[in-house]
């Protein structure tokens, strides 16, 4: 279709936009019409490459055939089945295929719609899990500050964003936090893994003294942190954090609805920091953001130990009208395919050299006081205005479309995220534009 024939919007007032400054997005809309791999097109017909894969999500490019035809397909024959006591292949198939990407010992899935439902289902899981097994005691849940879980109760609870926190009550009872990693004093300008923090992890301990380890369930982080501003875990932290899992029976739970699904140049951040979690928790990148959908992998023991009583009795009193959705499982399984075709899974660990070195060519750019990557990931962190705390990086963000790049801000910090897809040139082409930005704010 020609975008002159996609039909505009010609009254924005009734969407109420999510995380967005609906009055002056209003008074000045950005409205893409179409996109097709590393480009969107705009309402007026200009392309823009995507820098940030969406929100995190479109980790395989976008419209790609075998996912569009994947769609097409399902949503024609089966569009969909009732999710509880009932079944169809598809979500079957997609289970067996995506447990085969985890790490070992990890072969069972739970779908959910999106990151926020696999967080609300992996702290239930945490929960319910230890009372099944007769610990009935262990409820706490330990998150970290600036931590990102989606939006749900549970996840602001053990979230640490205090703008996603602080508008909505007590929130859940019985979470404590653990101190983010974030220490430009010691690691700014670190490439891949910064050399200092690991010992913010024995703060685990701290609190499990605090509350007593026999009252805490689980202990919920971002491998890396993506939302917060990319906070990249420090060399030997996450090690340390199973070690202090192990040594009180908490689950440690990977929220890997960013790092999941390639971003990092493996299937799950797990598996590139060898660090194998007792839960992790996806979205995003499972159908390249095509269709809603999530999927939470948990232990063989974990599963286990619900498969209990009666064998006509429901096991676990959860799940959604959604979960393992027809048309959804067919767009996961055609981005399987188009990861697997094309060797994407991976494709993050081949570029991130070039990406690595071309991001931080951009450090003697004004106003960058901080520049860290991992993987397909990067962070330009700027000084703020004084007075004015984000307003530099909105003003990048604007001024970045205007060119022709999306890239996303959050706080003063620049986060880009491309496609697994981007050419060398390509990241050249963002690095350049992202340069010549600094230079004009
Ligand atoms: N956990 C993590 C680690 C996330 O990054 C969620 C849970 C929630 O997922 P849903 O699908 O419910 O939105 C997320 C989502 C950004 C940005 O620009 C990040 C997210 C969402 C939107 C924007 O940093 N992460």
């Amino acid at each position: 279709m020609p975008d002159s024939a996609v039909p505009q919007p010609n009254d924005l007032r009734a969407f109420w936009m999510p995380f967005t400054a609906n009055r002056h997005f209003k008074s000045n809309p950005r409205m893409m019409v179409s996109a097709k791999d590393m480009h969107y097109t705009t309402a007026d017909g200009r392309q823009i490459l995507d820098g940030t894969a969406g929100l995190w999500c479109v980790n395989a490019g976008h419209a790609r055939p075998k996912i569009v035809q994947a769609v097409q397909d399902q949503v024609a024959q089966l569009d969909y089945a009732p999710a509880f006591q009932m079944g169809h292949p598809k979500a079957f198939e997609l289970a067996n295929r995506l447990v085969d990407l985890t790490p070992d010992g990890m072969n069972y899935c739970f779908y959910t719609n999106s990151g926020s439902e696999s967080v609300e289902t992996a702290l239930k899981m945490a929960i319910a899990y230890h009372r099944v097994r007769g610990e009935g005691s262990r409820t706490r849940l330990i998150g970290r500050e600036r931590g990102y879980h989606g939006v749900n109760f549970g996840g602001i609870s053990v979230g640490g964003i205090v703008a996603n926190r602080k508008m909505f009550g007590t929130l859940l009872s019985g979470v404590d936090h653990m101190p983010h990693t974030h220490d430009l004093t010691r690691n700014a300008f670190s490439r891949g893994e910064p050399e200092h923090g690991a010992e913010l992890a024995d703060e685990l301990e701290r609190i499990a003294t605090l509350h007593d380890p026999s009252t805490i369930a689980a202990v919920i982080v971002e491998p890396v942190a993506g939302s917060t501003g990319v906070l990249i875990p420090p060399k030997g932290y996450l090690k340390r954090l199973r070690e202090i899992c192990d040594k009180h029976g908490f689950l440690l739970i990977f929220d890997e609805v960013i790092t999941g699904f390639g971003r990092l140049g493996t299937p799950f951040a797990a598996g590139y920091f060898d660090v194998t979690p007792d839960i992790i928790t996806t979205a995003k990148g499972l159908t390249s953001g095509v269709i809603p959908m999530g999927a939470v992998f948990v232990r063989d023991e974990i599963h286990d130990a619900f498969m209990n009583g009666p064998e006509e009795l429901i096991e676990f009193f959860h799940g959604y009208t959604y979960s393992g959705n027809p048309v959804a499982a067919a767009a996961a399984l055609g981005t399987l395919d188009t990861y697997e075709d094309e060797g994407l899974l991976t494709r993050g660990g081949e570029l991130a050299q070039y990406w690595e070195d071309r991001l931080h060519s951009l450090a003697d750019h004004p106003h960058v006081i901080d520049i860290r990557n991992i993987g397909l990931i990067g962070a330009i962190e700027l000084q703020p205005i004084e007075g004015a705390p984000t307003r530099r990086a909105f003003s990048a963000f604007l001024k970045a479309f205007e060119k022709g790049f999306l890239i996303r801000t959050t706080g003063d910090i620049i986060a880009l995220s491309p496609p697994l897809i981007i050419t060398k040139q390509q990241i050249d082409e963002l690095i350049g534009a992202v340069g010549e930005v600094l230079k004009s704010i």
